[in-house]
């Protein structure tokens, strides 16, 4: 046997090997607006930075997962374990031939020659993590600096906090200038009341400041009942029927730090339509939002 060059964390859940085929058929031209590509760390070496190592999960079994949920297309997200290191996403991209676009991470130092870069192979994103475990946090004036330099492509944000975070952040957050994309809903408590102080503030960031989408995904990663996540559908479902025009979907494959248990991918599709409940939401869901977002601007 070879000897690879990373070995992932003790306890590391690896992806899941054979998700089943979901009963519910996705529409023409779904997109999977939140999914990584993770490796393989022989050929994309992990950073250095890292706060974890996970194990290998490339773009082949992430083009073998859309085929076989009858996804049509990706949006995939950089991961905080690649850092600034956007080469496995790259790869991806040009592989994906038109069929997936890009949420890289770079740095304040980052030039307009390796902007246009990643913009050719498809990325329309920057990613700005705040959760700690993940990344050290920097200066609110970091992020403004890189806004300035990927605004004028046309670019968007993705931000990634937890719901004890938005009161601090709210200001930094509502100075943003363009588009800005929260993953997971802002990963709110799902034991407290849908109609809480904390949801409601979320909720009241995308009422009141329509530069706000979001992403319905990870009840894997919210749930305190475990699958079928009946405890999230209620905040899920509450987001896509407020704001169906700004609701991205997302597997969040390979499902990086999970601890409690490795979804079944199949059952997350299975999710959608416990959360937009008409024809007419999922296919703003899932086709209309992320194409007007990731395909036709720019
Ligand atoms: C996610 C999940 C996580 C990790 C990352 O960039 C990352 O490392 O995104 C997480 O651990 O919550 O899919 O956003």
């Amino acid at each position: 046997m070879t000897a690879t060059r990373f070995s992932a964390d003790p306890g590391w859940l690896p992806y899941h090997p054979n998700p089943s085929r979901p009963e519910f058929r996705l529409p023409p031209g779904s997109v999977d607006a939140h999914c990584h590509v993770l490796g393989p760390g022989d050929r994309f070496p992990y950073a250095p930075e890292r706060k974890y190592t996970p194990s290998d999960a490339g773009k082949e079994e992430l083009f073998g997962l859309r085929d076989r949920l009858g996804v049509e297309r990706n949006v995939i997200v950089q991961a905080t374990c690649h850092g600034a290191d956007n080469r496995a996403l790259v790869d991806a991209l040009l592989a994906a031939d038109g069929r997936a676009r890009g949420v890289a991470t770079v740095r304040g130092d980052v030039t307009d020659e390796e902007l246009a870069r990643l913009h050719e192979a498809g990325v329309r994103a920057v990613r700005f993590n705040f959760v700690r475990r993940l990344v050290d946090p920097k200066p609110d004036g970091y992020y403004h600096r890189i806004i300035e330099c990927i605004a004028p492509l046309g670019w968007h944000v993705v931000v990634y906090f937890e719901a004890t975070d938005l009161a601090d952040r709210w200001a930094f957050l509502t100075s943003l200038p363009i588009t800005t994309v929260v993953d997971h809903m802002g990963r709110p408590d799902v034991t407290q009341p849908v109609d809480g102080r904390d949801f409601e503030r979320f909720l009241t960031l995308l009422g009141e400041h329509r530069q706000f989408w979001t992403k319905v995904s990870c009840p894997d990663r919210l749930t305190a009942a475990g699958p079928p996540y009946d405890d999230v559908v209620p905040f899920a479902r509450t987001v896509v029927e407020q704001f169906p025009d700004r609701v991205l979907w997302g597997t969040d494959w390979p499902h990086p730090n999970l601890t409690s248990h490795m979804p079944d991918d199949g059952e997350l599709v299975d999710f959608v339509p416990r959360i937009a409940t008409t024809g007419a939401r999922q296919w703003q869901l899932l086709v209309d939002n992320p194409h007007r977002l990731y395909w036709e601007q720019a």
